[in-house]
């Protein structure tokens, strides 16, 4: 199996509730490493180009104002298989929708507030890893 990296962000909600070393402990439980981090408070641009894929979305004016509502952890993470990995940890993005044991299960609030990001493919995760992270800040 792959090493890979992925790019994870804990959303404003999580951050709000001061569960950021909750969810950590998620991540590195299943075999993930922080491999950086920082905590940033995101611009509207930033949020804007981060999910611009969603950019024709019904609900892209309210992600972007929820994901700027607060600070928000970005992170990479290296592991096996880890694109995958993390998105199993994280559940379905509706937390109504999302497995028992999972981040979203136990934690989001609603679909929006969801308390993680992670990267859905590894050629994503590349892109969004760039998007917020010089390669001298990661640290294997
Ligand atoms: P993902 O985060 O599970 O990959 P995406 O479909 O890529 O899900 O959506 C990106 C983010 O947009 C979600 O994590 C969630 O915060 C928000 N979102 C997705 N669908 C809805 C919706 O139907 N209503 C409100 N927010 C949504």
């Amino acid at each position: 199996m792959a090493i890979e990296r992925t790019l994870s962000i804990i959303k404003p909600d999580a951050t709000r509730r001061n569960i950021t070393g909750k969810i950590v402990d998620r991540l590195e439980s299943a075999g993930l490493r922080v491999v950086a981090q920082k905590r940033l408070q995101l611009t509207q641009a930033q949020a804007e180009g981060f999910y611009a894929v969603h950019r024709e979305r019904p609900f892209f004016n309210d992600l972007v104002s929820f994901m700027i509502s607060g600070p928000v952890v970005v992170q990479v993470l290296e592991g096996e298989n880890a694109v995958a990995k993390n998105r199993e940890v994280m559940g379905a993005t509706n937390p109504a929708n999302a497995d028992a044991g999972t981040i979203r299960k136990d934690f989001a609030e609603s679909i929006e507030a969801n308390s993680v990001h992670g990267s859905d493919s590894a050629e994503n995760a590349a892109i969004e890893i760039a998007y917020f992270f010089a390669q001298t800040e990661i640290v294997g």
